[in-house]
């Protein structure tokens, strides 16, 4: 799909309202990205900065470089054709970074981007005891109006009032002004272990755009519950590290085994055969190439 139909298409399953939001699954590197693309059932990929620094080995801390989340992102877009829903972070510095970073995700076929009202550097908002410091509202319009200013893709405004336990009414007060500077849809990020924080923002906000959630803490709600409990309000639920925390469970399982046992015979019915990695590698273009061209 052209990259203008991705961004149309992701804002109209945003808007949608069906009872049904819009599903995006974190990807690290282009063969996740395959991956979630080859599972019928979701409509959008995560880039997601933890994910990516997790496959780096790195804090989720404004550590990995840009240069490589950008990259990684251009990659993931390469191999499948999901829209690319790129994490920013806090733009990677001030308004201007955000001006010259944004068009170099566009270019890379990414179809919507997520900003979020942290300084730069930032650090995880999983992260227990972590560093939770917002900029001002108004860096932060700035911040989406150049962005918005730089590219057509979807501009996601994320505020991190309650991850920085400044209250509902603060991150209510926060989304509605980002939607003033531009924004096409707020995230409301929590890390409550029950879901309630996040239901009284999204049945408190005023409806002007969508809003989008990242249920890792709260696992508790399917995402047809979610639709039910905010009023359709949520245009789009983020699976947001499930593949890497897959990867490293099936690693850390098959590494044990190898051990345990002193030989891979055993495991060898437990991983993917090297003919499903030949497939993902898309072994049959080059085959055609082969066909084609070697003489
Ligand atoms: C990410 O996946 O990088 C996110 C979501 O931003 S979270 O890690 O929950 O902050
Ligand atoms: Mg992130």
């Amino acid at each position: 799909m052209a990259a203008r139909a991705k961004i149309n298409a992701l804002r109209a399953r945003l808007s949608a309202r069906t009872g049904k939001p819009a599903i995006a699954v974190a990807a690290h590197n282009p063969l996740s990205a395959k991956l979630v693309a080859q599972t019928y059932g979701f409509d959008a990929i995560w880039a997601s900065g933890f994910e990516l620094s997790a496959s780096y080995a790195v804090p989720d801390a404004s550590v990995l470089s840009p240069n490589i989340h950008l990259e990684m992102t251009r990659a993931m877009a390469e191999v499948q054709d999901l829209p690319i829903i790129a994490d920013l972070d806090t733009g990677f510095g001030n308004a201007i970074n955000v001006a010259y970073t944004v068009p170099r995700y566009e270019a890379a076929d990414v179809a919507a981007i997520v900003l979020e009202d942290k300084t730069f550097p930032k650090d995880s908002s999983l992260r227990p005891g972590g560093r939770q410091l917002l900029v001002s509202t108004e860096e932060f319009q700035g911040k989406i109006a150049a962005a918005k200013a730089s590219c057509s893709m979807l501009v996601i405004a994320r505020t991190e009032a309650l991850i920085a336990g400044l209250g509902q009414e603060e991150a209510i007060r926060r989304g509605i002004t980002y939607v003033e500077a531009g924004a096409d849809a707020i995230l409301i990020h929590s890390k409550q272990k029950t879901p309630d924080e996040i239901l009284s923002f999204c049945q408190a906000w005023p409806g002007t755009v969508p809003l989008v959630i990242v249920p890792t803490s709260y696992p508790q709600l399917s995402f047809d519950e979610i639709a039910k409990l905010t009023d359709n309000k949520v245009g789009l639920v983020i699976c947001g590290n499930h593949a890497i925390r897959a990867a490293v469970s099936a690693m850390q399982r098959t590494l044990a085994q190898i051990v345990e046992e002193n030989g891979i015979a055993g495991v060898e019915g437990e991983i993917a055969p090297v003919s499903d990695i030949f497939e993902l590698q898309g072994d049959a273009a080059m085959r055609e190439l082969e066909r084609k061209f070697l003489r």
